[in-house]
């Protein structure tokens, strides 16, 4: 592989993209493919901090102070870690990027979209995934699986259930190149078995 690519796993809190980072990150290193995960909003230092102020419950936030935060947030990861890795040939798998943002501050709080798309170019330079695998499930199903796990819901998990159904809708209309839907209502390891096969074809072909 030449290029690096840029893959996204997308979808609701409790869909199972970390599960899916893991395992995918696991393959790809026995195929000798150099790869590392991030996830969204982190991965410098500046954007853990950001990330602080985002997901601790507490002082609402404006949003707009909202989305500029975690674009802020991107921005950092994109310049100091997202683009340096794709240059030097690695795969990036990234847990969260920008449909994230089209749908919770979009779908969710109800901003304008052109604005989100004017923000991110801002943030991104225009770096767009070019595999976003979309983890397909119901918001409730979602909650419930990290209320299982025992981990405290955050800011925007406690959200609210109709602001969690605008978010899923925004994530199962999602279409566009390299955007491949996974219904995540299934075991991991199924789904994990057909995420590899959309992502393996990808490699290959780079
Ligand atoms: N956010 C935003 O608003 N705008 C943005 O631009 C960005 C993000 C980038 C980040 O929180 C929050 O920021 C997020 C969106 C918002 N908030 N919400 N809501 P985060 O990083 O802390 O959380 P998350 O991304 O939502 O991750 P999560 O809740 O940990 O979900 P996950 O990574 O998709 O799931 P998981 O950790 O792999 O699995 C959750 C549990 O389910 C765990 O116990 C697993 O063992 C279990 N699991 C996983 N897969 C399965 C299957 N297939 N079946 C059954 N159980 C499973």
């Amino acid at each position: 592989m030449t290029r690096g690519l840029l893959v996204a796993l997308e979808g609701p809190e409790g869909a199972g993209k970390s599960t899916l980072a893991r395992v995918l990150l696991a393959r790809l290193t026995e195929h000798g493919v150099r790869a590392l995960a991030v996830r969204e909003p982190g991965g410098t230092a500046a954007a853990e901090a950001i990330r602080r102020l985002l997901l601790e419950p507490g002082d609402s936030l404006e949003p707009a102070s909202e989305l500029l935060l975690f674009l802020a947030a991107r921005a950092d990861l994109v310049a100091k870690v997202i683009r340096p890795a794709l240059q030097s040939g690695s795969l990036v798998l990234a847990d969260r990027y920008e449909l994230s943002t089209e749908a919770y501050q979009c779908g969710g709080r109800g901003l304008d979209r052109n604005l989100f798309l004017t923000a991110n170019q801002a943030a991104t330079g225009g770096l767009s995934p070019d595999l976003t695998l979309v983890l397909d499930l119901p918001p409730g199903a979602g909650l419930e699986r990290v209320r299982k796990a025992g981990k405290p819901l955050d800011r925007i998990e406690g959200a609210g259930m109709e602001f969690h159904e605008r978010v899923a809708r925004v994530f199962r209309e999602a279409r566009g190149p390299g955007v491949v839907h996974l219904d995540a209502s299934r075991g991991s390891e199924v789904v994990a078995a057909e995420a590899w096969e959309a992502l393996r074809s990808r490699v290959m072909a780079a």
